[in-house]
């Protein structure tokens, strides 16, 4: 497949102005017209031709100002040569939606039409010019049978909503603002909605919308408040107010990802959209509120300004994903204190160092801001997603919030409705804070978006009592990765906070400059030291990247007693969580390793003392007493051997739920719930704990434990205590977990987000047996198993050879073999989310010799199969590479 560079790029020679679009839906043939309004841009060669994409569609008809013309072919484009400055250029094709099984582009689901054009799907309706810069206005005809899809939506205002012969009808929609391709969509089918209006800061009423279908009505309030709340917040934290008189959310089961933020018709994943009580837990809730937020802020960091390449993805993603958990931040805070701040920002951490380090780390390495890739939709990654908010958060970190909102504003003063760069955003942060440290060290910091890996921060500290100074020692060491070696030194901001031997923060002073207790130190050099003065201390203990303020990891050769300090009395949460994080991560390394794991008395107390602490968090305190998970303990090993990983993880719960009992027992008879069900920050996080010593007590193994635990699975009020009762028994393969899945799929059947979660928590399971991959082939050939769902294919697939190294990863290689098979079988049907399961094997070459070799063998059988997209064959190249 052709490789696509960055440094490549070509303005496009043609601008179109305005398209008129007319949709024939039809299951088997739908007719797409359109008629757009192109222009020769200013620069462009007169002799400059016009490139059209198309792909799986069937041109009719292409009319340049009525006549037909001639045109060339090459592959999936279409290219048309001399041409006059300005033209109308007319084309008709023919889609199939009911054949389209990869979900990108116009396709069916449940007997409805939904599109879906990011990246590169809207040239799997009609030919255009398939690339962000060429921004358009969109006027919308949606014709279809009246009956069968009373519904017909698009992006923006309805104009017109009329009855056609033969029981058709037509719905006319035109959206205001110019846009890329991508962010088209349109709807048809047979749904409900849920609506309210609402009154902007500005005074201006809006209608808003969730669309369900008949029947889910019920599950919709939650992701009108999130919306709502999103409004609110975008208002009053950037003072960005809804553009649009009407924004849509409409929910579909078969999506190849979360949701998508098309202007004013935003199209989701059910999975975000749908929670009430009896079907959706704790953290379903959270993941509506953040994925309706982040969708609805990316109609100003995504729609009015959009990327100019998807080379700049993150310029949108990263910056979006950053709003959306600053938003749930805040959220968290206004009804769970100051202190829930730390909870999410842990929560945020978490999934960065699980799944960006060691995408970092691995075949797959890019940097922020990718330079090649063969198929875009491999590069919606962890790296351009998560490492990309870390990046804006830094740039955040060094202006400050009032610094980074002045950014903000200049951003959209100098680029609104202009398809630009991550130069652009940084340029604009730099210039609306010249004296701050990003604008002097602007070229440095920017290698966050140029140099792949993620940096070790190297720290060392030396006290001197007769000078009274306490020296910091900071280095950077930057990785080699794949395509990338050589690199410079970042531009990496450190909080930090001194603690003296009782516990007290030290007084700062830097340069005779009083800096508080905590202060941000700047590393831009491979290596800087950080004199210290005024420290009256005989012992001083650093807290070091506080709230992870960079996206980095931290080497500093903390002692035990350093670190219990710091658990004890550091007064910044997210680094009292790190230091338990290490405590049990060095036991764990050690049980890995082989020795005996017996865990000694002043860990087990800091952690009595934690669960104990009537001042902490529940919500917390689950974070602080949940071990670091498989895959991340696996990346701070040479060699992995999965099951062992898997076997010293469970000794050390197996440990813990035994030498905590009395506390577990305290906190289960304590935690109980306080009235009905309520998603809000509080009420999760004592069911979150609650749940957590439920784990633990089943691990003891009593009969008692297990029957009152089976009984929950009968009788709680809400699917959050229902399922960490149901998942209890399954982890400790209890007698009773057959009739508790029994009973629970025929309760959930007609709940196709409920069944996900049972199969996803029976494919997850610990392999007690041998039997695990069995079980798995048998979840396939359940009735309701279908691979052609990628939420059903996911939680089985994914949840089987991603989330369940201890059982996938079998010295008989034949967790691999069935990986092969399933992301051929899957390839042949969708792509992009075959593409996403061939990640799994990503980590190979790390693998003990025995697992190495049977995977690298895998890896090869799909290698070699014959008609292998792009998307899943640049996956396995590079992990061969
Ligand atoms: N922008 C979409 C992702 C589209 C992925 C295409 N393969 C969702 C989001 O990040 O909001
Ligand atoms: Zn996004």
């Amino acid at each position: 497949a052709r490789i696509i560079r960055l440094a490549e790029y070509t303005p496009p020679s043609y601008a179109i102005d305005s398209v008129h679009l007319r949709f024939d839906l039809d299951p088997a043939k739908t007719r797409v017209h359109s008629r757009m309004a192109v222009r020769r841009l200013e620069g462009a060669a007169e002799s400059a031709p016009l490139v059209l994409d198309g792909e799986d569609i069937t041109l009719l008809t292409l009319k340049v100002n009525g006549e037909f013309v001639a045109f060339r072919q090459d592959g999936n484009t279409l290219v048309l040569d001399k041409l006059p400055e300005t033209f109308t250029l007319e084309i008709e094709t023919l889609n199939v939606p009911q054949a389209n099984t990869q979900l990108a582009g116009l396709y069916m689901s449940g007997g409805a039409f939904f599109t879906q054009c990011e990246a590169e799907g809207f040239r799997r309706i009609t030919y255009w010019p398939d690339r962000p810069d060429v921004m358009s206005r969109f006027h919308v005809t949606l014709r279809a049978d009246k009956a069968q899809y009373p519904v017909l939506l698009s992006n923006g205002n309805l104009v017109s909503q009329t009855d056609l012969d033969g029981g058709r009808h037509e719905a006319v929609w035109d959206d205001p603002f110019p846009k890329p391709c991508y962010l088209f969509a349109l709807v048809g089918g047979n749904l409900v909605c849920r609506e309210q209006t609402v009154r902007a800061a500005s005074g201006k009423t809006h209608l808003l919308q969730v669309y369900v279908r008949a029947g889910d009505l019920d599950k919709t309030e939650h992701a009108m408040e999130s919306l709502i709340k999103a409004i609110a917040w975008d208002e009053q934290r950037f003072g960005l107010s809804l553009d649009l008189d009407r924004f849509m959310i409409v929910a579909v089961s078969d999506f190849n990802m979360g949701a998508m933020e098309n202007k004013g018709l935003n199209i989701f994943n059910t999975k975000y959209v749908l929670a009430n009580p009896a079907t959706a837990t704790d953290a379903d809730y959270d993941g509506i509120e953040s994925v309706v937020g982040h969708e609805y802020f990316h109609n100003w960091t995504g729609d009015r300004i959009t990327c100019r390449d998807w080379f700049q993805l993150s310029l949108k993603e990263g910056l979006t994903v950053f709003r959306d958990q600053e938003f749930s931040q805040d959220l968290a805070a206004a009804s769970g204190g100051e202190s829930a701040r730390a909870v999410k920002r842990i929560e945020d951490v978490r999934v960065l160092r699980t799944a960006q380090f060691s995408e970092d780390a691995g075949p797959m390495a890019h940097p922020v801001r990718p330079e090649q890739y063969q198929a875009i939709d491999n590069f919606y990654t962890a790296t351009v997603y998560e490492k990309g908010a870390e990046v804006v958060r830094m740039m955040q970190t060094l202006v400050g919030r009032a610094g980074f909102r002045k950014g903000m504003d200049l951003y959209f003063q100098r680029f609104d409705g202009q398809a630009v760069t991550c130069d652009d955003f940084a340029q604009s942060m730099a210039d609306a804070n010249p004296d701050s440290a990003l604008a002097q060290h602007l070229a440095a910091f920017k290698r966050w978006y140029s140099q792949a890996g993620t940096p070790r921060l190297h720290a060392s500290g030396a006290l001197d009592t007769a000078a009274r100074t306490y020296t910091l020692t900071l280095r950077q060491t930057l990785p080699d990765t794949p395509v990338q070696t050589g690199k410079q030194p970042q531009v990496i901001p450190v909080a930090t906070g001194l603690l003296d031997a009782r516990g007290n923060a030290l007084p700062l002073w830097l340069q005779g400059q009083d800096k508080g207790t905590s202060t941000v130190l700047v590393l831009t050099e491979d290596q800087q030291t950080f004199v210290f003065e005024q420290i009256d201390a005989h012992a001083v203990t650093p807290s070091l990247l506080r709230g992870f303020s960079a996206p980095v990891i931290l080497d500093y050769a903390y002692t035990d007693a350093e670190l219990l300090h710091l658990l004890a009395h550091d007064a910044d949460p997210f680094n009292r969580w790190e230091a338990a994080q290490r405590l049990t991560l060095s036991r764990l390394l050690a049980a890995v390793r082989g020795e005996a794991l017996n865990l000694d008395a002043p860990y087990l107390d800091a952690l009595r003392a934690v669960l104990r602490d009537p001042k902490l968090d529940p919500a917390f305190k689950e974070l602080l007493l949940t071990p670091p998970g498989e895959a991340y303990i696996a990346e701070q090993l040479e060699e992995v051997d999965p099951p062992r990983i898997h076997r010293a993880r469970q000794a050390l719960r197996t440990v813990l739920a035994r030498e905590l009992a009395q506390d577990w027992q305290t906190l289960w008879d304590t935690l109980t719930p306080e009235g009905g069900y309520s998603p809000d920050f509080a009420s999760a996080g004592r069911r979150a704990l609650r749940n957590l010593a439920q784990a633990h007590l089943c691990e003891l193994g009593q009969a008692t434990w297990l029957g009152r635990v089976y009984q929950r699975v009968k009788d709680a009020d809400n699917m959050t205590d229902r399922f960490a009762a149901l998942a209890a028994l399954v982890h400790v393969g209890a007698d009773l977990t057959k009739p508790a899945l029994e009973r629970f799929a025929a309760q959930f059947a007609g709940e196709a987000l409920v069944m996900d979660k049972w199969f996803a928590l029976q494919a997850s399971a610990p392999d007690h047996d041998g039997q695990q991959l069995d079980r798995v082939r048998a979840l396939m050939r359940h009735p309701a198993f279908s691979i052609h769902s990628p939420n059903r294919a996911r939680s089985v697939l994914f949840a089987y050879c991603q989330a369940n190294p201890g059982a996938f990863h079998r010295a008989d290689g034949a967790g691999y073999a069935f990986w092969a098979e399933q992301v051929q079988a899957l390839d042949a049907i969708n792509p992009q989310v075959a593409a996403r399961l061939a990640r799994a094997l990503d980590r190979w070459r790390k693998l003990a010799p025995a697992y190495r070799e049977a995977a690298q063998q895998a890896l090869r059988t799909v290698a070699e199969s014959a008609t292998l997209s792009s998307d899943t064959r640049e996956i396995i190249e590079r992990a061969l590479a």
